[in-house]
């Protein structure tokens, strides 16, 4: 690696002078890109040869989703190469965030899950400890949305530049996985053995991504695998042409549904793609006996996605590795942990026995094997039908893979306390009980080296001049900043960057939409996917509410405010498809309306993604975590934005409840039913919103408007709404928050009027915010679960 900007400039000019005359900034990118992989590469191969050398114990995160964002300015700043390359760039006449625009972000995951996944993945490398991922190399990302008449419509994201992966490819570590055939029992030399045969093998081919720790030290390793046709014979009576179709749809792309269990069989061939090459990877290239798996081997499976591992493993070891099942069993779940991120039923994955059975032969006897001996083991217990059914891996043919994941591993997470605490009380009250000492909480946490030193630097500049730099490798001494929320000159300049980066963010949506934003107004920011739960259409239905206001009572006069929206719907998901229309329908009325748009702006952002949330998060004054109490496992968003100084309006919700306690309820908006009353609603199913609109002139007008059509447009949009909040009784309770809800909002209106006092809060959330760094919550997986030890990088 250079030392100096010169050493850089003189490198870059002779590769750019080779390369074309004509100085572009697509040559630049392309000069950069590869002059940082050649830098990388070094202390990648240096990693790679201490984890031999050391022989330490590996982890491996396997994920069917990992949602890196872009990488080159985040490896730029890791290798502290970042203000060099940028004034070198400079000098040289061009511009590095001009650079890094260039990069199409790999959109490999939907949402929260998938970018916790990346998170994580820098803080191992940061943390200096041997973890891994396993993933699938899809070759589109998320779609791209756009809007057509304020509809979303979805378009393909192609993110591979095929020139860039050359060296990635790891055609020399492929791995072909058995799809079909038929089980045999046969008489091998210690016995009966299982055996399939006339498989049909694809090939699974590796690529692999360097992660860059902090400091460039510890390189890691993402290896994503990509589905090919394999040498291997192809059964007879079967069509080859199919076979060649059905092989390239492995990977081609990722399933866009966030939260919907798709129950479809390429799911299904795609999470044991997963598994089963990540796992004859582990197995083939470990310098360990066998049995010592867990001593040297820790996997964690991220959500049920790859839930198959757990019988995978076992048939890797029973049939290729010739274990006994209990030999087997015992290193399998000794090696296994498993994280739940939901409780949403509709999100819970449950296979149909008979697809399992016909795809994975194998695999589906040993699911059965689970289950009856789990079964067996229950004998010796007095256990009601009810208990008994809920502990079922396999139940009236469905294979629930929560409970396969539970029974198979030997730790399960939550990713928040109040989400653990469901999940330990009612969800899986039974197995937990169970198994008493399996069930932990790990609070999700985020990188802050991407979502504060990365994002912002300006605030990031502003506080390492304040309390020095030693936050940024320990970012709960953001604390230290509580000394400042009160000094003046400090809250002046946390203000003034606040200003720049709404200008930024500004400047940005200019370039691709055309949008003219006050940015004096209040920034309240609601970005995530759009899910009901998730309740943007409470947001736009309180926006509803404040036009009615503004219109009727001409002393309501607020200080102007800009909601922001950015999120995508499941492509499937009708209603929240309706409600992106309605947010569009109503932003259109509102940002033309002469009176209201001096109060309210609205701007739905297209296609939001890890790029924009970098925009926009550094630039918000209010972080909307509004879902109902009880589903929201814990959410990311939300610490992003308070470490970016932004005040939370939100519900006791995932950590939500964990930010407002860090941070003090006072420093936050909150509001809303708690979780134990919405369960308890659910339960005695006693909720009716007719009693809210009946009793409610407020919302009775409200509900007129929207039948009448006011804020919608097409009939199909007003039945879509309106349907969901009458016939379906609104199940995510907006009418029955609502007005908690506006209250939250008329204070934070009065908080903004004390400039001061609304900036001290901001600095007490910053402050507060360094225990969400994903460093902390990676440290406490390591303590607890998986026992890494740090293997410091050495020059
Ligand atoms: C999210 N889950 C949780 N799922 O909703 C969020 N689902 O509260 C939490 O903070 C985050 O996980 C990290 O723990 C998801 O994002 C998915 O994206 C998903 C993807 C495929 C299938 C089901």
């Amino acid at each position: 690696m250079f030392s100096s900007k010169e050493e850089f400039k003189k490198s870059f000019i002779t590769r750019i002078e080779s390369k074309d005359m004509r100085k572009t900034t697509e040559l630049a990118y392309e000069i950069l890109r590869e002059m940082t992989c050649e830098w990388i590469k070094e202390s990648w191969d240096r990693t790679n040869g201490l984890y031999k050398e050391n022989d330490e114990k590996q982890l491996y995160y396997f994920s069917i989703e990992f949602l890196i964002g872009r990488v080159l300015g985040q490896n730029l700043m890791n290798i502290n190469a970042y203000d060099i390359v940028k004034e070198g760039l400079d000098e040289l006449g061009f511009q590095l965030s001009e650079v890094e625009e260039l990069e199409v972000e790999p959109g490999l995951g939907n949402g929260g899950l998938g970018r916790l996944a990346a998170c994580f993945m820098d803080s191992l490398a940061s943390l200096q400890l041997p973890g891994h991922g396993y993933g699938l190399r899809y070759k589109g990302g998320l779609f791209t949305q756009h809007f057509v008449n304020g509809y979303q419509t979805e378009q393909p994201t192609e993110w591979i530049q095929e020139e860039h992966n050359a060296d990635a490819r790891r055609e020399d570590l492929a791995i072909d996985i058995p799809y079909y055939g038929d089980v045999q029992l046969v008489m091998g030399t210690d016995g009966l053995k299982m055996k399939v045969e006339n498989s049909e093998w694809v090939k699974a081919v590796p690529y692999d991504m360097p992660i860059v720790g902090a400091n460039g030290g510890t390189v890691n390793t993402l290896r994503l695998w990509q589905a090919e046709v394999s040498n291997f014979p192809f059964p007879g009576d079967k069509d080859y042409l199919v076979y060649e179709q059905e092989t390239a749809k492995i990977t081609d792309r990722l399933y866009p549904d966030d939260s919907l269990e798709s129950g479809k069989i390429l799911r299904l061939k795609q999470q044991y793609f997963l598994c089963s090459a990540s796992l004859q990877d582990i197995l083939n290239n470990r310098s360990f006996s066998m049995e010592k798996l867990p001593e040297n081997v820790a996997i964690q499976i991220n959500d049920t996605h790859p839930a198959l591992a757990v019988p995978e493993l076992m048939r890797l070891l029973i049939d290729d590795h010739h274990l006994t099942w209990e030999q087997a069993w015992d290193i399998t779940t000794r090696t296994i942990s498993y994280t739940n991120h939901t409780i949403l039923e509709e999100a819970m994955e449950k296979w149909d026995s008979r697809l399992i059975q016909s795809l994975l032969p194998r695999v589906y006897t040993i699911i059965e094997e689970i289950d009856k001996r789990f079964k067996e083991s229950l004998e010796t217990q007095t256990i009601d039908e009810e208990t008994f059914r809920k502990l079922s891996i396999i139940e009236n043919g469905v294979i629930k893979m929560a409970v396969l994941a539970v029974v198979g591993s030997y730790k399960v997470n939550g990713v928040a306390k109040l989400h653990t605490e469901i999940l330990k009380k009612r969800e899986m009250k039974e197995l937990n009980e169970q198994f008493p000492n399996k069930f932990h909480n790990k609070t999700n946490g985020i990188a802050h080296r991407r979502w504060l030193v990365k994002a912002n630097q300006e605030l990031s500049g502003l506080i390492t001049e304040t309390i020095g730099p030693r936050w940024i490798e320990e970012p709960e001494r953001l604390n230290e900043l509580h000394y400042f929320a009160q000094n003046h000159s400090f809250l002046q300049d946390f203000q003034a960057i606040k200003t720049l980066k709404k200008e930024q963010l500004l400047y940005h949506l200019q370039r691709n939409e055309n949008i003219i934003v006050d940015p004096a107004s209040i920034f309240d920011i609601h970005i995530k996917r759009v899910h009901g739960y998730k309740r943007q259409l409470m947001n736009i239905m309180h926006i509803q509410m404040l036009c009615d206001r503004i219109k009727q009572d001409s002393t309501y006069r607020p200080h102007p405010r800009t909601f922001f929206f950015g999120g995508k719907a499941a492509p499937s998901y009708h209603f929240a498809k309706q409600v992106i229309k309605m947010i569009n329908t109503v932003a259109v009325k509102v940002n033309n309306d002469p009176l209201l748009r001096k109060h309210l702006h609205i701007v739905f952002v297209e296609n939001y993604n890890v790029t924009q949330a970098e925009y926009l998060i550094p630039a918000a004054d209010v972080s909307e975590q509004i879902s109902t109490a009880s589903k929201e496992a814990s959410g990311t968003g939300n610490m992003k934005l308070m470490m970016n100084g932004a005040l939370t309006i939100g519900t006791l919700d995932g950590a939500n409840v964990e930010i407002f306690e860090q941070a003090g309820q006072e420093n936050a908006f909150v509001f809303g039913m708690r979780a134990e009353e919405v369960m308890q609603y659910e339960k005695e199913q006693s909720y009716d919103p007719k009693e809210i609109i009946n009793s409610d002139p407020e919302i009775k007008k409200m509900m007129k408007q929207l039948v009448d059509g006011e804020w919608t447009e097409g009939k199909e949009n007003v039945d879509f709404i309106v349907g969901q909040l009458l016939e379906d009784r609104d199940p995510y309770f907006v009418l029955k928050d609502i007005h908690s809800y506006s209250n939250a909002h008329e204070r934070i209106l009065a908080a903004y009027a004390n400039p001061v006092k609304w900036a001290e809060m901001c600095v007490k959330n910053i402050a507060a915010s360094g225990i969400f760094s994903s460093d902390r919550t990676i440290q406490q997986y390591s303590n607890d679960v998986w026992h890494l030890t740090k293997i410091p990088s050495v020059y």
